[in-house]
């Protein structure tokens, strides 16, 4: 059985059941002059962990697995029930895992990785080879709405949504995917230490070693979207060993986030590294016009976009899609999301104004499962859980 095929049903499973588009009258709108689109209750849920990188690596993780010691496993129980939905009682979900057992045996998780994975799993008391495949999972499913914006009062900001879930069990009672609701749970942010100062910030997972969304204290922030093509035959390479010497997209930034020191370096960074999945990073910088999304594949960049380029003026967003490409037509948050991002106007932009714009239907799904606001030039970092209440769109 090949990845592919799985994730071929899981398409045709989540298509053809229970989903439905909400119902009339269902409107999009946006809600950047909508005073209740913004509670300051919503400020600091998200809990702070630190990770001190001197430490070695088995240990690093410790408090943050001691924390969601029971939260993690049933994330995997989602994705095991989601398989057994599938496949019935056949031992599909035993086989994957042994696939994944002989991939972190074989030694083909990369350190400091490998350890800390193995830290996790013996604070969780669960086999490493499901904290590992866990780890490869979060790297394949992510729907996301990035922005970097300029604001009129000359910062920079940089914001994102974290989308992810759909293909992962819909439940009618409660109308939400299980994976996202699950994931809302184990959000963390992060503080990366390093010599006893505090070198970056990050957004994950509890259970996850990669970061999804960082910023660089002073220089950079970057957060990643998916790109709208499979990974799957890559991935099937790695777990096979005839893949070597690739990085996960979700290591690739803690990587640029320990080792660049500048928007440019980081820029270079990411324009160069090998890595096995398509996607694209949205980095932003501290001064005026440091904005940019890098288009890759698993080689090069394809294409790159950047603030002031002749199409775009003072800002960028990026959903999941290709600038020449038609976003599929039950998922464009990108007209909605530009259209909102026009009516914010430069002058809106701000941690409320950005966050109003994430907020907005437009570009808020059942499957979101956070956002961030971050700016370099004000020192914010914040990250929010998200609801979609009814009616909402369920992807
Ligand atoms: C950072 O760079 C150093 C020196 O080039 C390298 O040894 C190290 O592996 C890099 N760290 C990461 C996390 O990529
Ligand atoms: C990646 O993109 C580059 C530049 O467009 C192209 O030359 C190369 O063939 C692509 N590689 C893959 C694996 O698609
Ligand atoms: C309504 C909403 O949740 N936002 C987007 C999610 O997907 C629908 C259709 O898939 C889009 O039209 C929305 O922009």
């Amino acid at each position: 059985m090949r990845v592919e095929v799985i994730a071929f049903a899981l398409f045709a499973v989540a298509l053809s059941s229970k989903v439905q588009p909400p119902p009339a009258p269902f409107n999009p709108e946006c809600r950047v002059n909508d005073p209740t689109a913004w509670d300051d209750a919503e400020l600091g849920k998200v809990p702070w962990f630190d990770v001190d990188l001197d430490a070695p690596p088995h240990e690093r993780y410790q408090e943050i697995a001691q924390v969601y010691k029971d939260k993690i496993p049933p994330v995997l129980g989602v994705l095991q029930s989601m398989v057994q939905m599938i496949f019935g009682d056949a031992p599909v979900f035993e086989m994957i895992e042994g696939w994944f057992r002989d991939a972190y045996e074989g030694g083909r998780y990369p350190a400091p990785y490998s350890d800390e994975i193995q830290g996790i799993a013996d604070v969780v008391g669960i086999p490493v080879e499901q904290i590992a495949m866990m780890n490869v999972f979060y790297e394949l499913s992510r729907w996301c709405t990035s922005i970097v914006a300029e604001s009129s009062d000359n910062s920079m900001w940089h914001a994102r949504n974290l989308d992810f879930g759909q293909l992962f069990i819909w439940d009618p009672e409660i109308e939400t995917w299980d994976l996202t609701d699950t994931l809302r749970q184990v959000t963390v942010n992060i503080n990366f230490m390093k010599g006893g100062k505090l070198l970056y910030k990050g957004t994950t997972f509890a259970g996850h070693t990669g970061i999804i969304t960082g910023m660089r204290m002073g220089e950079f922030t970057l957060s990643m979207n998916a790109k709208e093509v499979s990974d799957y035959g890559l991935l099937m390479e790695w777990l096979t060993g005839d893949l070597k010497d690739t990085n996960f997209a979700m290591w690739v930034e803690r990587q640029v986030m320990e080792n660049a020191t500048t928007f440019e370096e980081a820029r270079t960074y990411l324009s160069n590294v090998q890595q096995m999945s398509n996607c694209y990073y949205i980095l932003g910088g501290k001064e005026l016009g440091q904005g940019t999304i890098i288009i890759r594949n698993a080689t090069s960049v394809e294409q790159e976009l950047k603030l002031h380029d002749g199409n775009n003026d003072w800002y960028l967003l990026m959903t999941n899609y290709d600038p020449q490409q038609d976003p599929l037509w039950v998922d464009d948050r990108r007209t909605g999301g530009n259209a909102c991002m026009k009516e914010l106007g430069k002058d809106g932009v701000s941690l409320q104004g950005l966050y109003k714009v994430l907020k907005s239907k437009t570009t808020l799904n059942k499957t979101t499962a956070h956002t961030v606001v971050m700016s370099i030039t004000h020192g914010v970092y914040e990250a929010f859980l998200q609801q979609c209440p009814n009616p909402c769109w369920p992807f």
